[in-house]
């Protein structure tokens, strides 16, 4: 890295420790619905919840990848998912029940959404994303984070890990055959979603009903 790289990366430390408040209150709104699922449903449609920060390493080298200006105000206004949370559910109609119920807050702006349910990357990849800003109450100012949130099954986050493991073994470049297996394998924990659902529609009622 060069000079005002690092300088940037120094300045950037100050700053994250308002994405961390962002996690903070995204935690708070998603673990106030676990709970009160737990108390107030047969069925709580979070399995777990994981959240990271991304290292000002990373976030420089994001922008650098994006060819940004090197300053904070264009990492503020263009990089999303310095702040990130993983929602994984049991099923699929979980996943966007939870997606309507946190950005249906009145505190929450909805940046952006990327359904790769509905429409899977062409690797197989599947699962929701969307970009949120939640306000951060500081001593002298509200601040607005940006938090990405990625919402997805058991089953998608089971292959998506496996993925992204092989992704970085072979640095990059996958041999043909294992994507077309990933691929395959995508399309198995696609019909387990789907027989899960039906499974559990069949146990509970339909999901609708709630
Ligand atoms: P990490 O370490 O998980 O954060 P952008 O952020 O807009 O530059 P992009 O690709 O347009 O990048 O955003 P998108 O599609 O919303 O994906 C961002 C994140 O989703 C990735 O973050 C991954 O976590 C996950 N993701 C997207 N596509 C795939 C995929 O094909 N396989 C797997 N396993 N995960 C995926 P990062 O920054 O790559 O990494």
């Amino acid at each position: 890295m060069d000079p005002p790289q690092i300088a940037l990366q120094r300045e950037f430390r100050r700053v994250l420790m308002v994405y961390k408040f962002g996690i903070d209150e995204m935690m708070t709104k998603i673990n106030i619905l676990r709970e009160e699922f737990g108390f107030t449903h047969d069925h709580n449609p979070i399995e777990h919840v994981k959240s990271r920060l991304k290292t000002p390493e990373s976030v420089v080298e994001k922008a650098v990848r994006k060819n940004l200006p090197l300053t904070l105000d264009a990492i503020r206004e263009n990089i999303y998912d310095i702040a990130g949370i993983r929602i994984t559910c049991s099923f699929v109609s979980d996943v966007y029940r939870i997606f309507d119920l946190i950005t249906g807050q009145h505190d929450i702006r909805v940046v952006q959404v990327k359904d790769y349910i509905a429409r899977p990357k062409p690797n197989g990849y599947r699962s929701l994303h969307a970009i949120v800003e939640v306000p951060v109450f500081m001593s002298d100012r509200v601040q607005p984070v940006f938090v990405e949130l990625q919402i997805r099954t058991v089953a998608m986050d089971f292959w998506a890990s496996l993925e992204h493991k092989i992704f970085y073994k072979y640095d990059k470049a996958v041999p043909a055959g294992l994507l077309d297996e990933l691929r395959a394998a995508a399309a198995t924990a696609r019909d387990l979603d789907v027989r899960m659902e039906a499974l559990h529609d069949q146990v509970h009622g339909s999901r609708q009903s709630f």
